[in-house]
């Protein structure tokens, strides 16, 4: 039987390197998208992939224009595709805000035409995210809670989901939307405070810094395991008719929880070493995004497994291990 074909934007992400894993595993061939800059210098722009890239096929393509995700889609023809690729930073100062609305917006419609155009049967996954709940009125947030996006990336993504739900209905394509919350792991980038957090550590333990400054300790996410949610895309796929689904934990943790977890795994007393900076404080963020997954719970058979001591120890070793630092035994 001919392998299934899978096309992931972002496959050099954190989520994308998970995913193609994943599907590799399950005997599917994998393509992945990615800017051309990304393949002059692999080892720096591809880092997460280093370990497949003899296994998957990278196509170079922008999402800023149609006619090169048009061509890519032309060439792979795929059977699913996982649609992962965005400017991702969330920032309330509206910076960045005309080229990070074009490229989330435009992205995702071009990939969608494209996929109506010349293989309408293709299964579409779209990363939709918490920030579209925004200031939301109610916690936890389920498929039913009104998007009141506060942000220009959480903007951009719900006119993301607007245009899949519009090809689902309009043009009866299998095209479903996640609503992830917040999911880390090692592979975490670091401008987000959980990678920040851990390889923090790591580079106090290791002498190269004596402080880590942070912004407010108070904010509090729903943080999950990457790893896991990169399974809920997969099994939205394999449902009969396309759907949206919330992903997320429904446990809500602070950074301030995040950080004592991290410091004691190294045998550090956080209070140390963290610094609040004003300049990492983001305006107007007061409500706390909490997901109910109780939906993909009962359809995907899907449930967050690995606890959030768990993984904020993991983070911490993987990053020590990185730069080559020993944790202390009793640490923790
Ligand atoms: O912030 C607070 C910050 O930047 C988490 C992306 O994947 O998840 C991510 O967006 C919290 C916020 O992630 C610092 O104010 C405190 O309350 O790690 P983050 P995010 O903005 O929640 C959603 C679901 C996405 O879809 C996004 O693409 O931590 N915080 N001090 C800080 N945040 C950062 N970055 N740096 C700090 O120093």
């Amino acid at each position: 039987m001919e392998k299934k074909r899978a096309l992931i934007t972002g496959v050099n992400g954190q989520d994308g390197s998970y995913l193609a894993e994943l599907l590799l595993a399950r005997g599917y061939e994998v393509f992945g998208l990615v800017r051309r800059v990304g393949l002059e210098a692999p080892e720096h722009r591809l880092g997460r992939l280093l370990p497949l890239l003899d296994r998957i096929q990278l196509q170079p393509a922008s999402l800023e224009s149609y006619a090169g995700i048009f061509n890519a889609v032309a060439k792979i023809r795929p059977d699913e595709c996982y649609h992962l690729a965005a400017a991702s930073f969330v920032s309330y100062e509206f910076d960045d805000e005309f080229s990070t609305l074009t490229t989330n917006i435009n992205g995702t419609h071009y990939l969608l035409a494209s996929l109506k155009d010349l293989v309408p049967s293709c299964r579409f996954y779209f990363a939709g995210t918490s920030e579209m709940f925004g200031s939301a009125e109610e916690m936890p947030q389920n498929e039913h809670t009104r998007f009141r996006p506060r942000s220009i990336y959480g903007i951009s993504k719900v006119a993301g989901f607007e245009l899949v739900r519009n090809y689902r209905e309009r043009y009866g394509m299998h095209a479903s939307s996640g609503i992830l919350f917040n999911h880390e792991s090692p592979r975490r980038g670091h401008e987000f405070v959980t990678r920040k957090i851990t390889s923090g550590v790591a580079r106090i333990l290791a002498g190269q810094a004596n402080e880590l400054r942070l912004g407010n300790l108070d904010a509090e996410r729903d943080w999950g395991f990457a790893q896991e949610y990169v399974d809920a895309m997969w099994r939205m796929l394999r449902q009969p008719e396309p759907d949206d689904y919330v992903i997320a934990t429904g446990r809500l943790h602070s950074v301030r929880d995040f950080v004592r977890i991290a410091f004691a795994s190294a045998g550090l007393d956080w209070e140390k070493y963290v610094v609040t900076d004003p300049n990492f404080f983001r305006s107007g963020e007061s409500v706390a995004l909490c997901g109910d997954a109780s939906k993909a719970r009962r359809i995907l058979g899907w449930e967050p497994r690995k606890g959030f001591e768990e993984m904020v120890r993991e983070m911490v070793a993987a990053d020590c291990e990185s730069m080559g630092v020993e944790l202390p035994a009793a640490a923790g």
